[in-house]
């Protein structure tokens, strides 16, 4: 039935990561090329650590599709791991000085083992290149509807950019964060945040930061008000707050909101006519303080999706923890990491941020094929413009 889901499968250094993705209608065309350029991006950004240089993430597409074409089946994709060593104790050793912030300690109780390697492999952030592939095939999806997402980093460490995206100026913003080490549009923003990056790599230490996407051209009416667990801004919460390390979640201005009288936050609303054909449906709003929903559905104006990750929990130094085998105190262990992910970060939101307004739209549109959901796509957007006769009905044949 038409319920967008993705299910994700398998350990940092195992054989491969796995996806099944099950729900997108047949019919949609999959560029695998723009797949594997998220994935790519996925990998880069000032501050990785050398895992990423071992390896080349690539999705292998082994079922669902059809001379590059959704068949209407689960897609399962494969990204093979080029450091899978799993079953080599000798490369995997036990793990015993829980790392402060990972999920070693509460993991290592959960599944009563003193060792927290199995734990730390299914909980790395590795796994977040299957997400990143579910969003990037939804996104092929999305495009035949004129949806396209854009994220970036808002700020590392606190330095942060003032960059405002909008339909207008995404497009631009995005060349900038493409030319960004750190996947920020603003180059003197970059050059600070890959200065403090430095000055965390010479103390030991590690950054994170804050993330956001913005998803363009989204029609009114994805999500609903009448079951909280079907409203659009809580999905995407959860979605969002399920990535490794993201500890807030906010929906357009989020927490500023608590600050504002209702007067200076909430988005006027004005008719014009030339807009019409567009998502908003020419109901214009000149702000987005919301972020793209009011009642937890999409309102038509872009949805903004924002979310801040915490420093990476592996540091150089250490911490001060515990030896699980002895329960002496002892410094964490020290694994291969990253100083910052945040930049991998933000294309992770980008495209779970996109899987969600995807599994919405599915909601929404139904349909097996993509021909019958492009027909029920374009219905409700001539009924909508058919407002206000009110029940559209009442004049169709
Ligand atoms: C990651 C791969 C991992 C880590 C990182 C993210 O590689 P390895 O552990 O082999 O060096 O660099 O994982 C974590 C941040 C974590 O918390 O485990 C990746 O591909 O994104």
């Amino acid at each position: 039935m038409p319920t967008l889901d993705a299910i994700t499968a398998g350990e940092s250094h195992g054989p491969a990561l796995i996806v099944v993705i099950s729900g997108l209608p047949s019919g949609v065309p999959i560029d695998l090329a723009f797949v594997n350029a998220e994935l790519a991006r996925r990998q880069g950004g000032y501050g990785r650590g050398a895992r990423q240089r071992i390896e080349h993430d690539a999705a292998e597409v082994l079922s669902g599709v059809r001379g590059g074409v959704t068949l209407g089946s689960p897609l399962a994709i494969r990204i093979p791991n080029a450091d899978a060593r799993l079953d080599d104790p000798t490369r995997t050793p036990p793990l015993t000085r829980p790392r402060p912030g990972h999920a070693d300690l509460a993991g290592s109780i959960k599944y009563l083992t003193t060792d927290c390697r199995p734990i730390l492999e299914r909980a790395s952030a590795r796994e977040t290149a299957a997400r990143t592939a579910a969003g990037a095939i939804a996104r092929c999806f999305l495009r035949v509807f004129d949806i396209e997402a854009f994220g970036f980093v808002r700020s590392i460490r606190g330095i942060a950019t003032d960059a405002v995206p909008t339909p207008a100026t995404w497009q631009a913003l995005r060349a900038l964060r493409d030319a960004s080490e750190t996947y920020c549009p603003d180059a003197a923003a970059t050059a600070a945040q890959c200065e403090a990056i430095r000055q965390a790599k010479i103390d030991k230490d590690t950054v994170g930061g804050l993330v956001e996407a913005h998803v363009f051209g989204c029609p009114p009416g994805l999500g609903s008000c009448m079951d909280w667990r079907d409203k659009l801004d809580a999905r995407l919460a959860y979605a969002v707050m399920g990535i490794q390390a993201i500890k807030s979640v906010e929906v357009g201005l989020g927490k500023e909101a608590a600050d504002r009288v209702g007067s200076a936050f909430h988005d006027p609303i004005r008719f014009d006519r030339s807009a019409a054909d567009g998502p908003t449906l020419g109901f214009v709003r000149d702000s987005n303080n919301a972020g793209g929903t009011e009642g937890g559905m999409s309102n038509g104006q872009p949805i903004v999706v924002r979310a801040a990750m915490k420093p990476i929990s592996t540091l150089l130094r250490g911490m001060p923890s515990v030896d699980l085998t002895t329960k002496e105190p002892a410094t964490s262990t020290y694994e291969r990491s990253d100083i910052c992910a945040v930049s991998a970060a933000s294309v992770v939101l980008e495209n779970v941020a996109a899987f969600e307004v995807a599994r919405a739209f599915r909601e929404k549109f139904g349909g097996d094929s993509l021909t019958e959901v492009r027909a029920n796509h374009a219905n409700f957007l001539r009924l909508a413009r058919m407002m206000p006769l009110d029940p559209p009905s009442a004049t169709l044949a």
